[in-house]
């Protein structure tokens, strides 16, 4: 999974980044529009692939992976208005999730920040942007209608991009659209930034962090959030585990900042784990809730999905329960799945295929 940092300039998207993966990213009052995003991948640790690592000792335990991209200042113009540079929107379009970092903490020159007013600023940002890219297609479609080459798919097309302008333009987000299947295949393509999950960190300063309960309440209303104390979580990788439980204790805070991001985003995302255990690798997976054993199969390697046969399966909780895979088999846990099957969070995967 990909997460975009994004935000308005020194909302402490660098802070926010640093605390996540323990990185020293420099964090500048002023970055431009040109500096290059920050980019780490972190693994997620998953308690039951540690166990199962340990049931297994295999010779490779991969968790899964979250890579984080923090991308660099927008550019302000002479009015204080933003824009996001061309270079930086590109690569938004390519995350799974954007994480939108909003400054709750006095600026450099001690003015109180507006929490409220740039999300919407920024949630704006991401419409006009989607708008555009929509409005583009529509005259290119338009054109080509007028030269007499109108297909059935171009119709179809037209039709879901105007639906989607029409959602835009009255202020609505591509996720509100209700899609069906094929028409969300059709649009996939164009990657719009309002289709994507959208997460709030509340960066909140250190001395009200736990303490922002109305404004949380008031951002919940419409959107996930979570808060974070940037500048004091940028800190935490740093020190021993001792330590670093001491000042987490004092704050009030129960998980790193890298574990409540990403459960937030799984959840979001609507994405689950699945496992492959064995004497060479245990490793977990990732995919989106109600996607198929043949899809799971396809996540894995493209030969599994072609030449699928069946999924052997059992979950990861029947596993504990039953102390080994012998105990899961004598207690008649142990099942074959076929192609349709919805695969489960903890499930664990062996794909029979041939091809
Ligand atoms: N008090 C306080 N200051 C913070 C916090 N997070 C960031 N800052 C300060 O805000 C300034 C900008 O932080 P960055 O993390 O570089 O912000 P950014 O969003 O990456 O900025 P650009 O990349 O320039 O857009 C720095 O001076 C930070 O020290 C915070 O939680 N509390
Ligand atoms: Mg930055």
């Amino acid at each position: 999974m990909e997460i975009g940092l994004i935000g308005l300039p020194n909302s402490g998207k660098t802070t926010i980044f640093n605390a996540l993966t323990g990185r020293a990213a420099e964090v500048t009052t002023y970055t431009d529009a040109t500096s290059k995003p920050n980019i780490a991948v972190v693994d997620v640790i998953d308690e039951r692939i540690t166990r199962l690592s340990e049931m297994y000792k295999p010779q490779k335990t991969t968790y899964a992976t979250v890579q984080f991209v923090d991308f660099a200042g927008l550019a302000r113009d002479v009015e204080g208005k933003v824009s996001f540079p061309d270079a930086s929107i590109g690569m938004m379009r390519n995350v799974d999730t954007l994480a939108l970092v909003v400054e709750n903490f006095p600026n450099i020159l001690g003015e109180a920040s507006s929490p409220l007013d740039d999300i919407e600023q920024m949630e704006t940002e991401l419409l006009v942007s989607d708008l555009i890219v929509c409005e583009r297609r529509l005259e290119k479609i338009a054109l080509s209608h007028k030269r007499g080459q109108k297909t059935p798919a171009s119709q179809l097309e037209e039709g879901i991009l105007r639906k989607i302008q029409d959602c835009l333009n009255d202020g609505g987000r591509v996720t509100e659209i209700d899609l069906g299947r094929d028409e969300k295949k059709m649009v996939s393509g164009f990657q719009f930034l309002t289709g994507k999950p959208l997460l709030i960190i509340l960066n909140s300063s250190e001395d009200t962090f736990g303490k922002n309960r109305d404004l949380l309440e008031e951002i919940g209303k419409n959107h996930t959030v979570i808060e974070f104390a940037g500048t004091f979580e940028m800190e935490l990788p740093l020190l021993d585990d001792e330590e670093k439980q001491l000042f987490m204790e004092d704050m009030g805070i129960k998980e790193s900042a890298r574990d409540r991001l990403t459960r937030s985003a799984y959840e979001l995302s609507n994405s689950i784990s699945f496992f492959t255990v064995g004497a060479d690798e245990v490793r977990a997976w990732n995919i989106r809730e109600g996607q198929s054993a043949v899809e799971a199969a396809g996540a894995i390697h493209s030969d599994l999905a072609r030449g699928f046969i069946r999924a052997e399966c059992f979950s990861y909780d029947d596993l504990i329960a039953c102390g080994s895979e012998k105990g899961v088999h004598d207690k008649g846990r142990f099942r074959l799945e076929g192609k349709d099957y919805i695969v489960k969070d903890g499930d664990i995967l062996a794909i029979r295929f041939s091809v």
